[in-house]
């Protein structure tokens, strides 16, 4: 499905766009904010913050799985206040589990109707801040060198000639390729997703722990091609190095990246504050500033030219509230884990 059709079927009806004060350096407090962005975005975001509010802000980054586990374990004694960024699948399985807490902030008026729709479906305990298509990126170099022809689609990285040559995250601890694997389920059936990630399994050099890492490999010409969301492969490329990205042929998942309140947050009101702030257009306008090329949820955001144009990449109807359900999750995670991972290469 086209995603001018999906913003569609969600859409609000627009309105003006109003920034929300959160008041200047006379504000005080603090936040402890955990991110799963990207670590350039989550320093913006947190110095941005804390400029702008006085509020001082406690920083940790960790991938979207890893960020969800802490939050779990911490449940008896929260240490963060708000999670920012990262796939919105395990923010709604947050939701689910009772780790988040509702929010309705002034500026919710003003984002696109699937950010909205994430928190309609969570009960107001998350929120859409970006979306992303899902794909992957090689090094033109490394692939010539490699005599290895140009890849177009998913199916092709089952092609042995790609053995050795294929990088993707472990998805207990990274968002990314959880979007992977709940994405090659939903395109080609479960049974046949599974057979698609075990021989997918014999071309990995390696599972890393964060969803952006095995682009930054291909950057460095350690790797040579990295599954990743689009606009991570973009951010390569237009950091210089011999990056192309690719929007496979037989269609594509993608993200509705989200931010959630913590439950029991020791900071909840410091915690709205940036949240409100969080969905204001010229808070993530400031995206572009890193080349984080996702879509901003606030209509009156800016969008880069450089950017990865979802209208135009052959996206599925992805099924946010099944694949981000505990059960749905677990389930597949452990399934990759006993029947993908054990396998030998
Ligand atoms: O900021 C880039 C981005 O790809 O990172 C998030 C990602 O989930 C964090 O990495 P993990 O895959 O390791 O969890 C995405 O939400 C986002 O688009």
């Amino acid at each position: 499905m086209k995603f001018a059709k999906l913003l569609m079927t969600t859409a609000i009806g627009t309105v003006a766009v109003l920034g929300f004060g959160i008041g200047t350096a006379a504000a005080k407090g603090k936040v402890n904010l955990y991110c799963s962005a990207q670590e350039d975005w989550c320093q913006l975001m947190a110095k941005g913050f804390e400029k702008e509010s006085g509020i001082t802000v406690n920083m940790t980054r960790r991938s979207s799985g890893e960020t969800f586990a802490k939050i779990k374990a911490e449940a008896k004694n929260p240490k963060g206040d708000v999670w920012w960024g990262g796939t919105g699948d395990p923010h709604l399985q947050a939701a689910e589990e009772g780790l988040s807490t509702p929010y309705a902030s002034p500026n919710q008026a003003n984002l696109q109707g699937w950010a909205v729709a994430q928190s309609d479906s969570a009960g107001g305990n998350t929120i859409g801040i970006y979306s992303g298509a899902l794909g992957y990126g090689y090094n033109e170099d490394v692939l010539k060198k490699n005599n290895l022809p140009v890849p177009a689609c998913w199916k092709d990285l089952l092609k042995p000639e790609y053995k050795g040559h294929v990088q993707m995250a472990n998805p207990n601890s990274s968002g990314t390729a959880y979007t992977t694997l709940a994405t090659m389920v939903q395109l080609f059936g479960e049974d046949a997703g599974f057979e698609f990630m075990k021989g997918l399994h014999k071309n990995i050099n390696q599972y890393t722990k964060s969803g952006s890492a095995p682009i930054k490999a291909a950057a460095r010409g350690e790797n040579t091609i990295g599954i990743v969301f689009i606009h991570d492969a973009v951010k390569q490329a237009v950091k210089g190095f011999p990056i192309k990205s690719v929007a496979p042929c037989e269609g594509t998942g993608y993200e509705i990246g989200s931010m959630s309140l913590i439950k029991g947050a020791r900071n909840l009101d410091e915690a709205k504050k940036f949240y409100d702030w969080a969905l204001q257009a010229d808070t993530q306008s400031r995206a572009l500033e890193v080349s984080a090329f996702q879509v901003p949820s606030n209509k009156s955001a800016e969008v880069s030219p450089k950017a990865p144009k979802l209208e135009s990449i052959k996206l599925i109807k992805y099924d946010f509230v099944k694949y981000g359900s505990s059960a749905e999750r677990k389930r597949l995670l452990k399934k990759w884990d006993d029947e993908v991972k054990s396998l030998p290469k």
